[in-house]
């Protein structure tokens, strides 16, 4: 019952043409394609020279090492983090080009250098690839690497749905991607427009790879959600009670819970639009009984909640930075959890804020203006906690603290300029204005700072090794250039009453607005040069800025106990937790010397190629749909369904690692930070050295516990 085609077909290809290949006849596609396909080369033939196809296979792609599909994660959203960027660069090229009636046009538009057509997938594409394919993944991948080390885990509640929900979410950036050079990418807005969306305004297959990509990763962040809830609640160390539980740990539960209950709405929200589109249901089509408002209600009941999403792990990033850098424990932790949890219960009633003008009564749409304006108590709250967690500190400003004072700064503007949304009767005046694009770029920003400040912070626990702090400052403070000079002026032109998606600008007393957001576009383009330049000089010196465990000397939660690059499996003996803040409060009642121990064999999931294989089958399914090409979606959906069937009888899906190699892991660990001074370093028997970590039996006293092997759920020691 294919109801809804529209234009040609064909059985082998579907819709898919040679005049579908925009790369072939479009000269910036043209050259976007060849820079691609050159580095492509680039990186397969330096992975062949190097001889490393191997070592990628078993030591990345295959693993469901936490650290590692976390590390991959993170690589994933650098990369569309990048192509996001220059989705922006362009749209800001465009309107500092088409300013007045009279701008000039070229390559073939009719003002600046985009067509109309173009502009909108380039707007549709920044926003959705800067929310869900960046922020979100870098998040992930940050909760990824450090939940399991700060609650003293061995890896995740379920490493094999880990890569799943990795690969998951590469086969959805993977099909972004592929819209680029194969058909074109919707052009409505990076939240669908409905009816618009419909088949009969929309034929192309841009708003289907829009569809399919959001719907791949919405399926990834969901099973990852699951995961990480599961790892919090029942795998920490014993000892660990929830009142010791670090912050970042508490901020991932809580979004994890906004995740787990908010992605399967936009999930819902999508396959209602596919079957419209591909089955002529009429959901949202305007008559036939659709209603188009239950899209906006049911896509903003996810969005936003995902804004809460990405925010709550940007404050528990905060949270340990600003501790760790003014050497005291965080101010008011009850209250921070308190407030983590009633920022995630408010974020569910308040989506109606981004239609206030889509005629609700004035009692509803005062109901959604008060609970918007609510979430500025809890966040409140949590700004006074950073504040007096600062107050009377030794604040040391290096790179992770700056980040995240940026971090606090631009909270305030985006929270006062998001208070002032917060009023309907203001909405009426901007709605679809660009004053609420610079306020949520202000927000969205507060959590790229936070990002930058914990890949600071935590990139010596994960690769052993310093970043160098002159380039990054540099690479800090364009950053902050940049972000003045493009979102002053926004805020300006907002209140101005410019409109958003504008292809060309139609008064040209606007201009020098437009140009001054080019120099912060500029700005923006040096600091990722030095952003290069910070990765380049770190990676070169990396021998002379090795970490030790507890990489920043000031640190106070579990992970800086374990080995800077931390071992698979993260720590040796299972610690005991003993307080909140347990790195800290061992430093200060000496007991970071380790006693010599017994090591135990350790139980570990095996490196699996299946989520990988499963996740290429999900592309090829989202492509067959988006194209037609109905063999293709067939086979996939056999093949993955056949795939889980088969996993679900292998029996050999873990391994132990015998105590004499943990032995020998741990005492190459002490040997790479002291190769020198090994001779006047105790080495402890199946043990490791003095300052460097503590994976210690504490026999000193009674109530201080003895560490055990193996995680245990629940703590049975309090003091
Ligand atoms: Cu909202």
């Amino acid at each position: 019952m294919f109801v809804h085609l529209q234009g040609p077909w064909s059985p082998l290809l579907g819709r898919l043409s040679a005049e579908q290949l925009p790369f072939l006849h479009i000269p910036i596609i043209e050259y976007t394609f060849a820079v691609v396909v050159l580095l492509g080369l680039v990186v397969v033939g330096a992975v062949t020279y190097l001889g490393k196809w191997g070592y990628l296979w078993r030591g990345w792609l295959t693993t469901v090492d936490h650290k590692r599909i976390g590390v991959m994660y993170i690589l994933i959203g650098l990369v569309m983090l990048l192509r996001g960027f220059a989705d922006a660069f362009m749209i800001r090229l465009q309107q500092a080009m088409a300013v007045g009636p009279h701008s000039p046009g070229y390559m073939g538009a009719i003002h600046g250098y985009l067509t109309p057509f173009h502009i909108g997938q380039i707007f549709a594409a920044h926003g959705l690839i800067m929310v869900v394919f960046a922020a979100t993944p870098l998040l992930v991948g940050l909760m990824n690497i450090i939940v399991p080390l700060q609650i003293g885990a061995r890896d995740m509640a379920y490493p094999y749905l880990n890569a799943m929900g990795l690969w998951l979410t590469a086969g959805g950036a993977a099909l972004v991607m592929a819209s680029l050079f194969i058909g074109n990418f919707a052009h409505g807005g990076w939240y669908g427009f409905v009816p618009y969306f419909e088949l009969s305004y929309s034929p192309g297959v841009g708003v289907d790879y829009w569809m399919w990509a959001f719907q791949l990763s919405a399926i990834g962040t969901s099973l990852g959600s699951i995961n990480l809830i599961a790892t919090i609640v029942k795998m920490r160390a014993p000892g660990m009670t929830w009142m010791r539980l670090p912050i970042f740990t508490w901020a991932s539960l809580s979004t994890n819970l906004i995740a787990l209950t908010s992605f399967p709405v936009l999930m819902v929200s999508l396959a209602l639009l596919g079957l419209d589109r591909y089955l002529g249901t009429h959901f949202y089509t305007a008559g036939m009984g659709g209603n188009l408002m239950l899209y906006n209600d049911l896509f903003w009941i996810w969005g936003h909640p995902e804004v809460y999403f990405l925010i709550l792990p940007a404050f528990g990033i905060m949270s340990e930075i600003i501790p760790t850098f003014s050497e005291k424990t965080l101010f008011g932790y009850a209250t921070m959890v308190i407030a983590s949890f009633a920022i995630g219960g408010v974020s569910w009633g308040v989506w109606l804020h981004h239609f206030f003008t889509m005629a609700a009564a004035p009692s509803v749409n005062s109901f959604y203006s008060v609970t918007t304006m609510l979430v500025g108590i809890p966040t409140g709250v949590k700004v006074f906690n950073w504040i007096f967690t600062m107050y009377r500190g030794r604040v040391r400003f290096e790179l992770p603290m700056m980040w995240a004072l940026l971090a606090l700064f631009l909270l305030l503007v985006g929270g006062m300029t998001g208070m002032m949304n917060a009023f309907a009767s203001n909405d009426y005046m901007w709605h679809n204005g660009i004053f609420v694009v610079a306020h949520f770029h202000m927000m969205v920003l507060l959590i790229a700072a936070s990002i930058f400040g914990a890949v600071e912070y935590w990139f010596p626990k994960v690769f052993g090794f310093r970043l160098e702090q002159k380039w990054g400052k540099l690479f800090f403070w364009f950053m902050v250039l940049g972000t003045g000079f493009v979102f002053v002026p926004m805020f300006i032109l907002g209140l101005a009453g410019m409109t958003r998606r504008l292809d060309y600008i139609p008064y040209a007393a606007w201009a020098p607005y437009m140009q001054i957001e080019m120099i912060g576009i500029a700005l923006y383009v040096m600091a990722l040069a030095f952003f290069l330049a910070h990765l380049y000089v770190s990676l070169r010196d990396r021998s002379k800025n090795l970490a030790e465990a507890d990489a920043w000397g000031t640190g106070r939660s579990l992970e800086w106990m374990t080995h800077s690059p931390v071992p698979s499996y993260n720590f040796a003996i299972t610690p005991h937790i003993n307080t909140r803040d347990e790195w800290a409060w061992r430093k200060e009642n000496g007991l970071t010397e380790l006693h010599a121990g017994e090591y135990e064999p350790i139980h570990m999931p095996k490196n699996t190629g299946v989520p990988l294989v499963i996740g290429a089958f999900f592309f090829a399914l989202a492509f067959g749909l988006t194209w037609r090409i109905w063999w293709l979606s067939l086979i996939s959906v056999v093949l993955i369904v056949l795939m889980i069937i088969l996993r679900s009888f292998q029996k050999d899906t873990d391994m132990t690692i015998p105590p004499e190699e943990v032995e020998r892991t741990e005492k190459r660990a002490i040997d790479t930070l002291y190769p020198s001074s090994r001779a006047d370093v105790p080495v402890y028997p199946g043990g490791t050295v003095g300052t460097a970590t503590a994976y210690q039996r504490l026999s000193a006293s009674e109530d201080v516990g003895v560490s055990s092997t193996g995680t245990l759920p629940h703590a049975s020691v309090d003091r």
